[in-house]
């Protein structure tokens, strides 16, 4: 069986990080669990290390980042210490923390990810769909995702969505030194860069869930910002291409 790890950035997500660890621990798949918290003023961390040391020893990994920088930077933090490892993860999982992801949908990329090298779990395929969001939020998702589509010129429907799995010789083949994005737009330079090297991608619909407990880091500082950085992204084309 390939073996897999989630990587799951955290930024004051006390109230739900033992919950979503052993949402995906029951699942009887290879999954290992790497959390990258930035130094969360609730002491993510602290919690974390004590379900390493009470519950889940080596099959659970933590890195503390000195600040918080957006989960684009913790991502990639988390990609070079997947990539580094010794025993060979065969696929990376990208989860949010709030149990927005649902763990169910796990074993649905983890079959996927045998024949595809990107799986996004997406909202705007069949079967697909959010739950709980106000009208404002679900039109600023489509807004940005469509804007994006359309602007970058690739097909995917769900480009900013956050619940994925890279295989991992796509993660090896992106040059993860010169990403330019880190707030909401990391999700689309992602996409981009793997598009552009002609991986073979999929959707598979989740119904995505509003989080019940804790606060969400989404500001429209940061929308605005992943508006700019799409077509800094565009003008990048032939560069990106080039250089991965
Ligand atoms: N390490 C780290 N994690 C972050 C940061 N910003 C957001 N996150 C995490 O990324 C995930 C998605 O963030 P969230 O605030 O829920 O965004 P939303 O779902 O778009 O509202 C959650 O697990 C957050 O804890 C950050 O700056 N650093
Ligand atoms: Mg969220």
């Amino acid at each position: 069986m390939k073996k897999g790890i989630v990587i799951i950035p955290t930024y004051n997500e006390i109230d739900n990080i033992e919950v979503v660890a052993q949402a995906v621990f029951s699942l009887d798949l290879n999954l290992d669990i790497l959390i990258v918290d930035d130094n969360s003023p609730d002491k993510t961390y602290e919690k974390v290390r004590e379900l390493i040391k009470e519950s889940y020893g080596d099959r659970l990994h933590l890195i503390v980042r000195e600040k918080k920088e957006g989960l684009g930077k913790a991502y990639i933090a988390g990609f070079k210490w997947v990539l580094a490892q010794p025993e060979g993860y065969d696929f990376v999982i990208e989860m949010d923390a709030d149990l927005s992801h649902n763990p169910k949908y796990l074993p649905r990329f983890v079959e996927a990810i045998e024949h595809y090298d990107l799986v996004i779990g997406s909202r705007y395929v069949p079967g697909g769909g959010a739950t709980d969001w106000p009208l404002f939020r679900k039109a600023i998702s489509y807004g940005g995702s469509l804007y994006s589509r359309l602007l970058l010129g690739v097909t995917i429907k769900d480009i900013t969505g956050g619940f994925k799995c890279f295989r991992r010789e796509v993660l090896e083949t992106i040059n993860l030194d010169t990403i330019i994005t880190s707030g909401y737009a990391f999700q689309i330079e992602m996409n981009y860069k793997v598009a552009l090297k002609n991986f073979r991608i999929i959707e598979v619909p989740i119904i995505f869930e509003e989080r019940i407990r804790g606060a969400s880091k989404m500001t429209k500082k940061v929308f605005i910002e992943a508006l700019g950085k799409v077509i800094t992204l565009r003008l990048n084309k032939r560069k990106i291409m080039e250089e991965g």
